[in-house]
C-alpha cells in the first residue's frame, strides 16, 4: 500500500472529541519512549507529523492522524514513565480505558517494544489485554538500529518467549534508518485496506 496523504486531525481528551466520521483506527500502544510518535512519522514519511521527544512522557493526548482517507493512526501517550504523579497516571488510566475499551472504530492495536530489552511486566499485560479484547496481534519492536544482525536474532527469541507470540507476529523496526517500512504498512494495514479499498457498489 502507498501512503498518498497524511494529515492531522484532532487531539482529544475525551469520547466526545474523537473523530465522528466512523473510518477504522489503528492505535499504537507500547510504554513511554518506545517509539510510538516516531513510527507514524515513518510511515507517513513525515518529519513531524506527530510529536517526537527526548524525554518520555511526550505524548499527553490521543491524536488522531488521517491516512489516505481511508482510515486513522491513533498515536497515545505511553506507560511506564516513573516520573509522573500518581493523579497523572491517573488521569493517563481513564483516558487509555475510555478509548481502548468504548471505541467501536478501533480495528487494530499494535504493541510497541524496545528491541534492546526484554518487554516489562507492562508490555506482558497490554499484550494479554490486546489478545483479551480480541484483536488480532501485531507486536513491533522498535529501534532496530540499535542493534546487530547478532543481536536482533537473539533477542527475538526473547521478545516472542516473553510475549508468548508467534513469529509472523512480531516485526523488528527502525524509525531511523526505516528497514522494514514496507512490509511494516503491508502487514499493518493488510486487513483494514482489503476492507476499504473494495468498492462497496
Ligand atoms: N535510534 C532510534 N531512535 C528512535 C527510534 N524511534 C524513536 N526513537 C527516539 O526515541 C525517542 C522517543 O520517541 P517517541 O516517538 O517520541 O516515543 P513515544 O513512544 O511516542 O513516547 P511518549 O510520547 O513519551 O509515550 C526520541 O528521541 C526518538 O528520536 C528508532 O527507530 N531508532
Ligand atoms: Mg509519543
Amino acid at each position: 500500500m502507498e501512503i498518498k496523504q497524511s494529515e492531522f486531525i484532532t487531539s482529544a481528551v475525551s469520547g466526545a472529541q474523537y473523530p465522528k466520521d466512523n473510518r477504522p483506527e489503528i492505535a499504537f500502544v507500547g510504554r513511554s519512549n518506545v517509539g510510538k510518535s516516531s513510527i507514524i512519522n515513518a510511515i507517513t514519511n513525515r518529519k513531524a507529523l506527530a510529536k517526537v521527544g527526548n524525554t518520555p512522557g511526550k505524548t499527553r493526548l490521543i491524536n488522531f492522524f488521517l491516512i489516505n482517507n481511508l482510515f486513522y493512526l491513533v498515536d497515545l501517550p505511553g506507560y511506564g514513565y516513573a516520573k509522573v504523579s500518581k493523579a497523572e497516571k491517573e488521569k493517563w488510566g481513564h483516558l487509555m480505558e475510555d478509548y481502548l475499551t468504548k471505541r467501536q472504530e478501533l480495528k487494530k492495536v499494535v504493541l510497541l517494544v524496545d528491541s534492546r530489552h526484554k518487554p516489562t511486566e507492562d508490555d506482558v499485560l497490554m499484550l494479554n489485554w490486546i489478545r483479551h479484547h480480541g484483536y488480532p496481534i501485531q507486536v513491533v519492536a522498535t529501534k532496530s538500529d540499535k542493534l546487530s544482525k547478532n543481536e536482533i536474532r537473539k533477542n527475538r527469541q526473547v521478545i516472542l518467549e516473553t510475549l508468548k507470540i508467534a513469529e509472523s507476529e512480531l516485526i523488528f523496526f527502525s524509525s531511523t534508518n526505516k528497514v522494514g517500512r514496507e512490509e511494516l504498512i503491508n502487514t499493518i494495514f493488510h486487513d483494514i485496506v482489503q476492507q476499504e479499498e473494495v468498492p462497496n457498489n
